[in-house]
């Protein structure tokens, strides 16, 4: 473990102050601080239930009781401000990198940067499009599994419902572009209603994973469109939005409703929403990845190998199973 930098003592006193830590003896310190594991994450943003949570896993796992000094930097929704954190982890000299690409491209010069100060770097939730050699792993969902349960989940329920043969008009709500989660959900959707083609996707829109957005860019929808049978959101977030507009508009959604709504991640409050029958599905996505993380540090102070890639098992949410769920969300 190396010895950490003046600025990172620095914050660590301030951090420390109310913990106890100047009852300590000097040398205790210097113990303390040499005894940590030093990370830097740096977080896409905030921009959603899944995100926090997803935050807070990291936050809980990397705690100092467990181990850890975690440098924490909030990049909101800018891969610049990724960048900037990044090269400030590198310049301190810590033990780990981890981060979330905000979106796949754009990081082969900084995490060369990382790799020539010989500093580890855990890509966790999204991928980054680099050398495989830039990085020592990554643990996250399937995204193209999440797209592909989408995609398959309707083809069953239009088969129930004896909707086969009729036209299907599908309004797809994208989150950021260029993300890995966009990407995967997107395609993975697309390989099934290619087989259909009696699916007809009128539009696939930006609304950048949020509440906002979600709501602005379906009223936008319902608008242009006066007969959308299928909304698949790609977040709980843009889905809260959408059910906003949707419904301020008059529609209903649901089993008998005008409307089938599907959605991604399953957070607390969208789970209820299935139970309730506003929402048709929803694809899980599994935010709590602070664990993982660790266990991948973990194995590498031991020496060990890691796996280079992680994906974390996944389900499918309907009124049929949800309510066994619901009670033990956490988020
Ligand atoms: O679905 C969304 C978040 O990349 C899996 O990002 C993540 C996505 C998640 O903001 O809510």
């Amino acid at each position: 473990m190396k010895r950490i930098v003046f600025g990172i003592i620095c914050g660590m006193l301030l951090l420390c102050a109310c913990a106890g830590y100047f009852d300590m003896e000097p040398e205790q310190h210097e113990n303390k601080t040499e005894d940590l594991v030093v990370v830097g994450v740096s977080q896409v943003g905030s921009e959603s239930v899944w995100r926090t949570a997803n935050t807070m896993s990291l936050q809980q796992a990397l705690s100092d009781e467990n181990g850890y000094f975690l440098l924490f930097d909030n990049a909101r929704q800018k891969q610049e401000n990724q960048i900037k954190a990044i090269r400030s982890f590198i310049s301190q000299q810590v033990d780990y990198i981890v981060f979330s690409p905000i979106t796949e491209d754009g990081w082969e010069t900084v995490l060369t940067e990382a790799k020539d100060a010989g500093i580890p770097v855990i890509l966790m939730d999204r991928q980054a499009n680099v050398d495989p050699d830039l990085y020592t792993a990554w643990v996250g969902s399937d995204f193209e599994a999440e797209g592909e349960k989408a995609g398959l989940w309707l083809e069953n329920y239009l088969r129930k419902k004896d909707r086969e043969r009729e036209e299907i008009r599908i309004v797809v709500l994208q989150g950021t572009e260029g993300a890995t989660s966009v990407i995967g959900r997107t395609n993975g959707f697309q390989k099934v209603a290619q087989k259909h083609s009696n699916w007809q996707i009128l539009e696939q829109v930006n609304g950048e994973y949020t509440t906002a957005k979600g709501k602005e860019v379906m009223q936008k929808l319902l608008e242009t469109y006066d007969d959308i049978d299928v909304v698949v959101s790609q977040n709980d977030d843009m889905t809260f939005g959408a059910l906003e507009a949707i419904h301020m508009e008059g529609y209903s959604t649901g089993e008998e409703g005008d409307m089938i709504i599907i959605s991604f991640d399953a957070v607390k409050d969208a789970l209820k929403m299935v139970e309730q029958g506003l929402i048709e599905v929803d694809i899980e996505c599994n935010p709590l990845q602070g664990e993982y993380v660790s266990e991948i540090i973990q194995a590498l102070e031991a020496g060990e190998t890691v796996d280079k890639k992680c994906f974390i098992e996944e389900n499918v949410f309907t009124k049929e199973n949800v309510g066994e769920y619901i009670d033990n969300r956490t988020y």
